[in-house]
């Protein structure tokens, strides 16, 4: 049996394989759900974890694009079901596709800091990713600490552009800043990531509940499940019956000082934190005049504004910048990455 080269690493909250894209067999699909363990429920005779966060692959090679290092495929593998997706990209996974280019010798490192330019394929747009490289090294180590992560590590710094309509084609893909789904007021918006944005209060929730006490409420999943299902094609992602978004994320008023208080499906497990790109696309929600988060939100002021988005393990704050019309037209969060394991993975 031939093994394939793989690192393991955590990115931001989540972990998976990173792969070099010319070491991945034909087969890709197979393979990586052999590896992961796909379809169970515990992926026990795999590497997955037994949650979509612990379940994730990257996919990486040099790039051609001018301007550009790398080009990033993030693949999720379903836990108990046989697919494998690309309607999804992943910004927690993708904090660590800077240190693994640098350590595949993808990117030359610099003295301190070297900035990893990142072109994600999923939704053809772009990350800059700032690497701590000390003496021209990558190093993990540091004293940043991100919620939902214990400990501390050398920070990582993304910023995204231009990540509006990343999946759907708009910002707002049906055009309305509210529409009415299943009888429930609902914002459909992707900056980054497609995202229906529901207040709690109206699911009939509090919002501060726990991700245990969220899934195991099957009323609240059924009625969320029809909501994705109906949203799918109305935000232009067709039927999402086999995709992991839209994400459906439950928002009530801020519980900690934060901007926003929030609880996430992803799109059938409660999220224990809440995703990069997600959190991005909630923040620009709360910015937009009208939607479901709008009134609930502290929405701080000037053309730049830090977001606390409040979610169940703590909070992450999203740093925007605004244009004239008060568009978000950037935006920065803080992740940390660590390197868990370098060798073969064998599916
Ligand atoms: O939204 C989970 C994660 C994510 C996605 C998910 C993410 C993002 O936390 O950019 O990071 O929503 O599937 O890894």
């Amino acid at each position: 049996m031939v093994g394939v080269p793989c690192m393991w690493m955590r990115g931001g909250t989540s972990k998976g394989g990173y792969f070099l894209a010319q070491d991945l067999p034909t087969d890709r699909d197979a393979f990586l759900l052999r590896a992961m363990g796909s379809p169970d429920e515990r992926q026990i005779d795999g590497m997955g974890g037994g949650n979509p966060l612990t379940s994730k692959v990257a996919v990486v090679k040099k790039s051609q694009r001018e301007g550009v290092d790398v080009d990033y495929l993030f693949l999720q593998v379903f836990v108990d079901r046989p697919f494998v997706t690309d309607a999804q990209n992943c910004g927690n996974i993708l904090a660590s596709v800077g240190p693994f280019s640098i350590e595949r010798g993808l990117v030359a490192a610099q003295s301190d800091w070297t900035d990893v330019t990142i072109y994600m394929e999923n939704t053809a747009q772009l990350a800059v990713a700032r690497v701590a490289t000390p003496r021209g090294q990558v190093t993990y180590k540091g004293t940043a600490a991100i919620d939902g992560v214990p400990g501390q590590a050398a920070p990582i710094l993304i910023t995204f552009k231009d990540t509006a309509g990343s999946s759907c084609g708009a910002l707002l893909p049906t055009g309305n800043v509210v529409d009415v789904v299943e009888g429930v007021e609902v914002t459909m918006i992707d900056n980054g990531m497609p995202c229906v944005v529901m207040r709690a209060a109206d699911l009939g929730i509090r919002g501060d509940e726990t991700p245990n006490e969220l899934e195991t409420n099957a009323g609240l999943r059924a009625k969320l499940e029809a909501i994705r299902l109906a949203c799918g094609p109305l935000m232009n992602l067709s039927d999402v019956s086999d995709k992991s978004v839209p994400k459906m994320t439950m928002v009530s008023p801020p519980q900690a000082g934060g901007a926003i208080a929030t609880r996430t499906f992803i799109p059938h497990h409660c999220h224990k934190n809440i995703g990069v790109l997600g959190a991005v696309s909630v923040a620009t929600a709360c910015l937009t005049q009208g939607s479901t988060a709008f009134e609930l939100a502290n929405r701080g002021a000037g053309v730049e504004r830090a977001l606390s988005v409040e979610h169940p393990a703590g909070e992450m704050t999203v740093v925007v910048t605004l244009d004239n019309d008060n568009a978000v037209v950037s935006a920065a969060t803080l992740r940390t990455a660590r390197k868990l394991m370098d060798g073969e993975i064998f599916g």
